[in-house]
């Protein structure tokens, strides 16, 4: 393929309720679209972070600086324009991967499409449906979130998530082990908001038959989260502190995690996401895919990755109205539990033009005319 023209649309779309973590509220997914034109298809990708870099380093107008003064110089330099390229292309540049997977999931789709393959074949994907989680915000009372717990299992979600923080931690996952049982699939995630001195504390959590504690300790710090493994018998799961396949290899052999979660952005595209689920499943560690309260563009890919034999556990796919009232793709809706995998050309779907219309701030030319 020849490169003909990327551009990219700040988007900005109202959750239909806001989404607190450790680290914030989120009360609007306001990202960017990337929009390749290539001579023989066009793809579309969906930044997954961001304005302010709070869950990792990356941020909004960061990975828009990153892409076009650094990326695509390189990307549009290549004789011929491959997702298989692209890696060896972008390598020298450090760091970045979520902006690397915007830019190499939008080659990647127009490259499909080109050939008339949906992600869900190249990928591997063995599934045709696959199992909805949600992941259910801190809220200010334990009455407030027994209520959205209640509402998400009546909609068919066959995991929640609770996120947790020091102070919302055991009271709420005792709250809903209470109220809805001790065989409702339950996990918490901590985003980095413990240290190894909490480790006794976290320890109480183990009653609960938890499936996995998601990255509670500081990003990055492996060792720290393999003693506290040696302390806790809740499975570690780690998401902020793998990048890449050989992070993955390294956690599992250190036992710092017993589940992964496997965010396509966060390891730099679906290339290496396909690699860090070979690694988990090479070792009998359990994965699943991870969520950035994407889009339906970047929602759709996910399902293709969570349909892979490796995600053995529910992923943070959830249906678009969990997130929007609108979403800018045709809506992916909750059916017994499960969001069918998208089996159309590329990632299987494009943005609807009147929607797109209005939910987009601003456009900018990144690239060609
Ligand atoms: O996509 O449903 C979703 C959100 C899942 O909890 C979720 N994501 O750490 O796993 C995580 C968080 C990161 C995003 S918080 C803004
Ligand atoms: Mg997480």
């Amino acid at each position: 393929m020849k490169l003909d023209h990327v551009e990219l649309l700040h988007v900005a779309i109202p959750l239909v309720t806001p989404f607190r973590t450790s680290f914030g509220t989120m009360t609007t997914k306001d990202t960017f679209l990337l929009h390749v034109v290539t001579d023989e298809a066009e793809g579309w990708s969906e930044f997954a972070a961001d304005p302010e870099p709070l869950y990792c380093s990356e941020y909004v107008s960061g990975a828009e600086t990153v892409i076009r003064d650094f990326l695509l110089p390189r990307v549009a330099a290549l004789p011929e324009l491959t997702t298989a390229a692209l890696g060896p292309a972008m390598a020298k540049i450090k760091g970045h991967e979520l902006a690397k997977a915007a830019l190499e999931t939008a080659v990647l789709d127009a490259e499909l499409r080109a050939h008339d393959m949906s992600l869900a074949t190249y990928l591997g994907s063995v599934h045709d449906r696959v199992p909805a989680g949600v992941s259910v915000g801190i809220k200010d009372s334990v009455p407030e979130l027994l209520d959205d717990v209640e509402r998400y299992l009546a909609e068919g979600y066959v995991r929640i998530k609770l996120k947790i923080e020091p102070g919302w931690d055991v009271a709420p996952v005792r709250a809903v082990r209470e109220r809805f049982g001790d065989e409702l699939p339950l996990q918490v995630d901590a985003n980095t908001a413990y240290t190894l001195a909490d480790a006794e504390h976290l320890r109480r959590l183990d009653e609960f038959g938890l499936l996995l504690v998601e990255e509670p300790l500081e990003e990055n710090n492996l060792h720290a989260h393999a003693l506290l493994q040696r302390r806790i018998s809740t499975p570690v799961c780690l998401d902020e502190s793998l990048h890449n396949a050989r992070d993955t290899a390294a956690a599992i052999a250190m036992d710092a995690c017993r589940v992964v979660n496997i965010k396509p952005a966060r390891v730099g595209g679906y290339l290496e996401a396909r690699r860090v689920h070979d690694v988990a499943a090479a070792h009998g560690v359990a994965a699943w895919c991870g969520g950035m309260l994407e889009t339906g563009i970047g929602r759709a890919p996910n399902l293709a990755l969570a349909a892979l034999p490796g995600c053995t556990l529910p992923g943070d796919t959830s249906a678009s109205s969990r997130y929007f009232a609108e979403d800018v793709t045709e809506p992916f809706v909750l059916a017994d539990g499960h969001l069918v995998v998208p089996r159309g050309p590329g990632i299987g779907v494009t943005p609807l033009p009147d929607v797109l219309r209005r939910v987009t701030t601003s456009r900018r030319g990144l690239f060609g005319s």
